[in-house]
This record gives C-alpha cells, sequence and structure tokens, in this order.
C-alpha cells in the first residue's frame, strides 16, 4: 500500500473528549470515528486490525474443533419471551419494532438463538458433543458507553456455545475454551489472566473472565502475583484429551485470582503477604457453563442410549473482538503512539523514503516494497513529499512495529535501516538483508489481512 494512495485521517491534536489512551491514539492514528454515542465507523486502519485479531479468534477456535456459522444481528423477540429473558434483560436490550408491529431486538447475545437451532435439527445423543461459534456484531444500550471501543453500544463478539449430553462433557468444553483462550490471547501479544467471576445476565456460577492487567480496567482484580509467571508458549496440546485440558486449566486456575464480585477477603490474606496484589483489569472474554438453564426453557434434548430424553448440557464463550484493539494498545504504547505487536500489525513493516523524487531512492524503495510482497507480508510505503520528521512521527503514531528508512546517503554505502519501534533500535543492512530479516520475524505469524 502506498500512503499517497491510502485513507489515513491522523488528527495532529489530541481528541478532548477521550480519556484514556487507547481511545485517543485510535482517533489521532485514523482507525475510528464516532457516527453516535458507542457507535464506531472502522476506518481502514482500524478495520484491518480488527480483521487480523477476527482472524486469530477465528484460526484457534477451528484448531479447538469448534465450528464457525453466523446468525442474524436482528431477532424476533419471541425466543426471548420463551426462555424469560425478553423481561429479565433490562434495558440494556435495544428493542424494535417492524412494520408489522411485531417485537424484534438486536442481539446482545445469542444463546436462544442457538438453542432453537440446535433443537429443531438435533435430538440423538450421537450428534454430541457438539460447539458452534459466531464472530458477529451485537448491541448493548450501555448507560455510559465510553472509552471509545472498550464499551461500545454496538461491538464486535465472538460467541461460542457448546451443547454436550453430560455435566462432564460440557465441562471439557468449557475446559477446551479456556486454553484456546489463553492461545489467541498470547498471540496478540497480551497476557489475559482467567479470574473466577459472576455469570450475570447470562447466568451459571461456573465461569472465569480473562483479564488484561491495565490501570484504565474497568474491573477491580485481587491476585496472587504468581499467576503473571504463567504463560501458554507453544506447548502442543490434544483439544480431545480431558486430561490435559483440565490440566492447562488447573495451573491457570488454582492460584487466587478474582474479579471485584466474587472477591473473598479470608481466601486473599492466605496469599503471602508480598504477592498479593489489588490492580485494575481490562475484561477482553468470558466463559460459562450454566448447565440446562437454556435447554429447560426452550426444551432442547437429545434421546440417551437407554432412549430417555434429557435436557443437554451447555455453556456459553465469548471474546471481545472490538474492545481487544483498546486493551492491546493499553497495554502496548509510548508517548510517541501504538506499538502494534507483530500478530495483529495493520501493516507488517514501514516503508520510508527520505528523498521521495530522488530516482535511486525511489527504485530501491520500490524494490523492498516489491519483494516484501512477493514474501505475503504488507508493506505501508511512505510515498509522500513531506519531511523526514513529519514521516517518522506518523509511523510512529500508527504503531508498526518495523520501519525501513531509505535515503540517498545510506544507498551510497549500500544500506538501508531497520527499525524496531519497540526498543527503537536501528541497524544498518542492506536491502535484500532487511527484507530477509522481516520475513524471518513473521515466520511465525502469518495471519491473513485485507
Ligand atoms: N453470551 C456470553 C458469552 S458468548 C456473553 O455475552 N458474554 S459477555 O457478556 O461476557 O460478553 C463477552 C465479551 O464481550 C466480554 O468479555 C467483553 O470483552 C465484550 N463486551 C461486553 N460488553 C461490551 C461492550 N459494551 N463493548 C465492547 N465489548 C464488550
Amino acid at each position: 500500500m502506498r500512503l499517497s494512495r491510502y485513507f489515513l485521517p491522523v488528527l495532529k491534536e489530541t481528541p478532548a473528549d477521550a480519556q484514556i489512551v487507547s481511545h485517543r491514539l485510535m482517533l489521532r492514528a485514523g482507525m475510528i470515528k464516532q457516527s453516535s454515542a458507542g457507535i464506531y465507523s472502522w476506518l481502514p486502519l482500524g478495520f484491518k486490525v480488527l480483521r487480523k485479531i477476527e482472524n486469530i479468534v477465528h484460526e484457534e477456535q477451528m484448531r479447538a474443533g469448534h465450528i464457525p456459522m453466523q446468525m442474524p444481528t436482528l431477532q424476533s423477540a419471541d425466543l426471548w419471551k420463551e426462555s424469560g429473558r425478553y423481561d429479565a434483560y433490562g434495558e440494556e436490550m435495544l428493542r424494535i419494532k417492524d412494520r408489522h408491529d411485531r417485537d424484534m431486538l438486536y442481539t446482545p447475545t445469542a444463546e436462544e438463538l442457538i438453542t432453537d437451532i440446535f433443537r429443531s435439527n438435533v435430538s440423538s445423543y450421537k450428534d454430541l458433543p457438539l460447539t458452534m461459534y459466531q464472530i458477529q456484531w451485537k448491541f448493548r444500550d450501555e448507560i455510559r458507553p465510553r472509552f471509545g471501543v472498550m464499551r461500545g453500544r454496538e461491538f464486535y463478539m465472538k460467541d461460542g456455545y457448546n451443547f454436550d449430553l453430560t455435566k462432564e462433557d460440557a465441562l471439557h468444553a468449557y475446559n477446551r475454551h479456556l486454553v484456546s483462550y489463553l492461545r489467541t490471547y498470547e498471540r496478540m501479544g497480551l497476557q489475559a489472566i482467567p479470574m473466577r467471576a459472576d455469570g450475570g445476565p447470562i447466568g451459571g456460577d461456573y465461569t472465569h473472565e480473562f483479564l488484561v492487567l491495565a490501570e484504565t480496567g474497568e474491573s477491580e482484580v485481587f491476585y496472587d502475583s504468581a499467576v503473571t509467571d504463567l504463560t501458554f508458549g507453544d506447548r502442543e496440546i490434544d483439544y480431545d484429551s480431558v486430561a490435559q485440558c483440565q490440566g492447562v486449566l488447573e495451573e491457570f486456575t488454582s492460584k487466587y485470582a478474582r474479579t471485584d464480585e466474587t472477591h473473598d477477603e479470608a481466601l486473599f490474606n492466605e496469599i503471602p503477604e508480598e504477592r498479593r496484589r489489588v490492580a485494575r483489569g481490562i475484561e477482553v472474554g468470558q466463559i460459562f457453563y450454566f448447565g440446562t438453564k437454556y435447554s429447560d426453557a426452550l426444551g432442547a434434548q437429545v434421546q440417551t442410549t437407554e432412549g430417555e430424553k434429557v435436557s443437554v448440557h451447555m455453556g456459553s464463550h465469548g471474546i471481545g473482538v472490538s474492545r481487544l484493539l483498546g486493551a492491546i494498545i493499553e497495554a502496548s504504547h509510548d508517548d510517541k503512539g501504538i506499538i502494534w505487536p507483530e500478530g495483529v500489525t495493520p501493516f507488517h513493516a514501514g516503508i520510508v523514503n527520505l528523498k521521495q523524487g530522488d530516482a535511486e531512492a525511489d527504485a530501491a524503495c520500490e524494490a523492498i516494497e516489491k519483494a516484501l510482497v512477493a514474501a505475503g507480508l504488507e508493506p505501508l510505503y511512505d510515498d509522500r513529499k513531506e519531511r523526514a520528521g513529519g514521516k517518522f512521527a506518523t509511523m510512529d503514531l500508527i504503531g508498526l512495529p518495523w520501519r525501513i528508512t531509505v535515503g540517498p546517503r545510506g544507498l551510497k554505502n549500500g544500506v538501508v535501516e531497520l527499525t524496531s519501534r519497540r526498543t527503537g533500535e536501528s541497524e544498518e543492512l542492506a536491502p535484500e538483508a532487511a527484507v530477509a530479516k522481516l520475513i524471518e520475524i513473521y515466520a511465525n505469524h502469518r495471519v491473513v489481512g485485507l
């Protein structure tokens, strides 16, 4: 992509109404534009990161054996009246009437609709276990939408639903989700800690939230500092193995880590004092096991081997896909702008031409651009006739992890400069060597973008 042809409306001024750094940086970097309270347009740069995050979520869900599908954003109220949540959900649900005066709603979550699909099509234990998921826009009429995409009214969520014959099977599905979520967040460069939480309007008391520690987080959290030493890493996992998934759950949830809703001061005080932490966190996901709450209400039953009809055991599992952009920026930025982790960066590298119009510099930039594209990488080439300082400031603001700087002086010695956004360190390399180094860096971060 050439910057001269792209749409990147960066702001020079810091937007006055944005209270937290991720919101300010997303506006300044031209990633989003508010269209009304808590509702945003995703401008090209923001949309690109959203898609990268979405694709990581898809890859990890499919790796865990979960099946992608898609349900509508607008639903009839009938199913929600059947489950009892039409009245129980409260003011957060956006209710709409169609031209025939029928009650509709913009889906805040989809337990009812997926359970209806299940009950219409599945009647035997032979079709279990089954886990399906979607990544779809949701709407919750939050009383105080704020912090940009962190607490929106319209937001993008992955929601997955498991159907199992027994509680044991459903808990295996729960554990599978926990493992897949650990992998998902780590690929985005995030540490998200599973913490005991509260079921809220989804229901059930068997639930964990995944929290990214950040001062600006909306949740108060209490934990044993030993949990922050845990990483999933690149270990192999067999998602069909009950023992392996259970082992990971135990490893990641046996130390004290709770949100304020479930916090227990007495238990907390049993941790050695130097390891007790009280902090704030951003909730980027939540998993639930709620047994037969929805299958009882909606009559989702299957026949067992003995011919007996039983309600299926269910859980639902969410990831805040659009919220993750804010969480990643909160966790990874400096005073110049965003610092994208390699796994989600909108472009893999920036190319800065220090002397646009100089035949040699232009040719070198174009050759580097071509070589990166041929290797399946996406460079953003700043080919504008601007001062070097302005070009650097834009690259720093939008946070591409690597920058190749090309100028006539370096080219005389056969070199360009490769700079890390995170460390600020530069090295001089032949153009081919800089390209080779980027290919190597990104070998483990292949996510298809737009
Ligand atoms: N049905 C379940 C699981 S699929 C459910 O809806 N869970 S949830 O309420 O916890 O939402 C899942 C995730 O969506 C949350 O962990 C959070 O990361 C994200 N989320 C929730 N509300 C908002 C919001 N207003 N703005 C942005 N993200 C949100």
